[in-house]
């Protein structure tokens, strides 16, 4: 075997990762022409790449650090926890402490009535364990009928088939044969783009009662659940109106419709509470968990099930597992994640000192010529950029063009923003300090600046005709 190690000149990294490694969601291509960056370290909220630069991470790597990078204490239950059970599994009337752990703890953390885990791998695992949960459940109450599942357009619950087909990704679906039968998609609650001439909490009902609409044209009897993000996260930071969820969690009691709430972005501190449904004061019957569960140190996610539907899956052999179900590594790490969570406060100093600080920071950005408003819970926030901030304009280039002039002018002045469309993401671990904040303002200025230089060069700063 060759040893590869950080200190290989980048361009040999790059060439070695060209010839062998397939990216996700990328032109594979186009990226070997240009060469990926090499990210060698990380400490904090800085990471560093194969050239020595220090880049500031306002994505949390993909929405899941949220403890920080290079918390030793994480290694260190890894080891510990190698050393004494690398894996054993969950199967076969058998358990191991780390899951039964972790396990109780979620309980204790989550909302009442949500006392069950199911664990997965990741948050597409987790999605593919609810459709076939929420399914089983009503064929074991006697309404194998109720089947179908309602989602969003541009919501966002995984990549594989099953959790690929919940979203609402168009580009997505056009790949390999999403959606599988039985998901249905409606209206999602982007005012921003999509509400018109409305004022926001009109559109909020308007788009809630699509789900009621839905459910009347493919009749109560078949519908088992609708699934939503409480804050729609990849699709691009989207905030519904006060109006939406409170109409939505209306339907799902009156139809009685399961409500899935996917917390994979949302939850563990993300918007502020240890749960996005508690922000946004939704009561749902799963949870989906991931990321921000570990902190991304370990690949792990979940659905976290209330006491009715474990009741009735627990009286049945549910056939469904995976064989990292509750990995006892991943479990141990997790459950140091939610200690650090914990006994740090981080949550609660998000709610006093980092949500406001990057609040306060992004609406300095509002100013820009490009920035035509904020959309921020927490600390996930997007800045939607717009040819024209009254009318809300598109620009005349190919949705999405704008946004990645930009990010390169980030990545070009060592801030991590990511873009969906024309609009940037800001997510970062949520122990970024006050300091930290000022330091992607300033970075993320200059890179507002200079995409606005490159638009007015290339004659992109129109509206389309
Ligand atoms: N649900 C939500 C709400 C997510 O954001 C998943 C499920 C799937 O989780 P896994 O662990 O299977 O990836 C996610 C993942 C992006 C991006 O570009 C976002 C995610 C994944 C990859 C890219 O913003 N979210």
């Amino acid at each position: 075997m060759s040893l590869i190690t950080n200190h290989m000149p980048t361009a040999e990294l790059q060439a070695l990762d060209a010839a062998h490694h397939m990216h996700p969601f990328t032109t594979n291509d186009e990226l070997a022409d240009k060469g990926a960056r090499v990210i060698t370290r990380a400490e904090g909220v800085y990471l560093t790449d194969s050239d020595g630069n220090r880049i500031l991470d306002g994505m949390a790597g993909l929405w899941c650090v949220n403890i920080g990078y290079g918390r030793k204490e994480m290694a260190e239950v890894a080891a510990r926890q190698m050393m004494e059970l690398p894996y054993y599994n969950t199967f076969f009337m058998t358990t191991h402490v780390p899951a039964i752990a972790l396990s109780q703890e979620i309980a204790r953390l989550a909302p009442e009535g949500l006392n069950h885990v199911f664990f997965a791998g990741s948050g597409s695992e987790a999605n593919d364990t609810n459709i076939r949960m929420v399914r089983t459940y009503w064929a074991e109450k006697g309404k194998p009928a109720k089947t179908h599942i309602i989602s969003r357009k541009n919501a966002y619950h995984g990549s594989s088939m099953g959790s690929g087909s919940l979203g609402g990704m168009s580009y997505m679906h056009a790949q390999g044969g999403m959606p599988i039968p039985g998901i249905h998609h409606i209206g999602q609650p982007d005012w921003w783009a999509e509400g018109g001439e409305m004022n926001p909490e009109e559109f909020g009902l308007a788009r809630a009662r699509e789900l009621e609409a839905k459910i009347e044209e493919l009749g109560e009897q078949n519908v088992a659940a609708f699934i939503a993000e409480p804050v729609q996260g990849a699709g691009g930071v989207i905030v519904p109106p006060d109006s939406y969820w409170p109409e939505v969690q209306r339907i799902c009691d009156k139809y009685e419709i399961l409500l899935i709430a996917d917390e994979v972005i949302c939850g563990f501190g993300r918007t502020g509470n240890w749960f996005g449904s508690q922000t946004m004061g939704i009561r749902p019957h799963i949870m989906t968990i991931a990321k921000g569960l570990s902190s991304g140190y370990q690949p792990i996610g979940g659905s976290i099930v209330c006491d009715q539907i474990a009741e009735v899956i627990g009286a049945a052999e549910f056939n469904h597992g995976y064989t990292y179900s509750g990995h006892p590594v991943a479990a141990a790490v997790a459950l140091e994640n939610l200690r650090i969570l914990q006994e740090e406060q981080i949550i609660e100093r998000v709610r006093t000192v980092g949500a406001p600080a990057l609040k306060a920071g992004l609406e300095g950005l509002t100013d820009h010529p490009l920035v035509g408003g904020l959309s921020i819970k927490g600390m996930m926030a997007s800045l939607p950029l717009t040819p024209d901030k009254e009318s809300r304009a598109r620009f005349a280039a190919p949705t999405g063009t704008v946004g990645l002039i930009c990010r390169e002018r980030c990545f070009a002045n060592n801030l991590v923003m990511r873009h969906v469309g024309d609009r940037m993401i800001v997510s970062p671990p949520l122990i970024i300090e006050p300091e930290d904040i000022d330091v992607f303002m300033t970075r993320a200025r200059t890179a507002l600046d200079e995409t606005y230089a490159e638009l007015k060069a290339q004659g992109l700063l129109t509206p389309p005709a």
